[in-house]
């Protein structure tokens, strides 16, 4: 009898190779906007028509949630799934990484960090990989021809961090968080990684410990990233993997979206740097 995460997990692998390719053949925008009003590529719709579907055959699946789509899915299975199809497709024009993000709930989202019970990410980067984190430990695949192998079955954050990555504009960056800023650069003399796609970004992160966030704004203190696509996940991997989250004052796992696309600062990492920053910020 398979694992049902696992059985979630290698559909997901299975269609992340035919997402992958078709990426050069629909770089072109839709006419709509997902429900976070932004506009919509094609490649974002395929991703999210394909992964529905996949994910939804599965009898264990009971729901499907997008970041590109308003209302959840329901179906009759015992794990709820919540993905974002096509993590930072803006970089598709540009040629640089994406990725796909997977959440495996208890209960259907809107759904509590605690809810949680395993996540993942794809990365489409020069090669294809996966990163879980399933019962307490990261594992990390090479994904070809729709199959997993494993590349490494224990990841852990390095303790000394090397890399940063920190989304919007410095003008619209809080003081207190722009201060902090000024201490990553000066005294932890971290080297800045950001490119525009957190999962590629998280995956500096995890390679070599630092700090990926992006921040709460003057004019939107609510930030841009969502709780439950984005946060819950990617919290869950880094923390799996000995980091922390923080959106400035708690745990991103700790939290509750009211909404379904409810968004909220966010930032992982390294242990010393998310206390740091949670020390700074008022
Ligand atoms: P900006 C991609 O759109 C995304 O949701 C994340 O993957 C990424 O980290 C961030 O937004 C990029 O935002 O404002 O730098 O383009």
């Amino acid at each position: 009898m398979s694992d049902p995460i696992e059985t979630i997990f290698e559909t997901v692998a299975h269609t992340s190779t035919d997402i992958q390719g078709i990426l050069g053949s629909r770089r072109s925008y839709e006419a709509g906007h997902n429900p976070s009003g932004e506009q919509q590529l094609a490649a974002d719709v395929y991703a999210d028509e394909q992964l529905e579907t996949a994910v939804l055959a599965l009898d264990e699946v009971g729901s499907y949630a997008s970041e590109e789509r308003e209302e959840v899915i329901e179906d009759n299975g015992t794990y709820h799934v919540v993905c974002d199809p096509l993590d930072g497709s803006s970089n598709l024009r540009s040629n640089n990484g994406m990725g796909t993000i997977i959440g495996i709930y208890d209960e259907k989202p809107p759904a509590p960090g605690e809810a949680l019970l395993a996540a993942g990410y794809v990365l489409y980067g020069p090669i294809t990989t996966m990163v879980t984190a399933v019962d307490g430990t990261v594992t990390e695949y090479l994904v070809e021809d729709g199959t997993r192998k494993i590349l490494n079955e224990n990841v852990k954050l390095p303790d000394d961090p090397v890399v940063y990555g920190f989304g919007g504009k410095a003008p619209e960056w809080p003081d207190d968080f722009a201060e902090y800023v000024g201490s990553i650069e000066q005294e932890w003399q971290l080297k800045l990684r950001y490119g525009g796609a957190m999962v590629a970004d998280v995956n500096q992160v995890l390679t070599y410990g630092g700090i990926f966030g992006y921040p709460m704004l003057k004019e939107r203190p609510e930030s841009k990233l969502r709780l439950q696509f984005e946060g819950h996940p990617i919290a869950h991997i880094v923390a799996t993997a000995g980091g922390a989250s923080t959106d400035g004052t708690m745990s991103l796992v700790s939290k509750t979206p009211t909404e379904l696309h409810e968004r909220s600062p966010l930032f992982v990492g390294n242990q010393p740097l998310i206390g740091e920053l949670e020390s700074t910020i008022e």
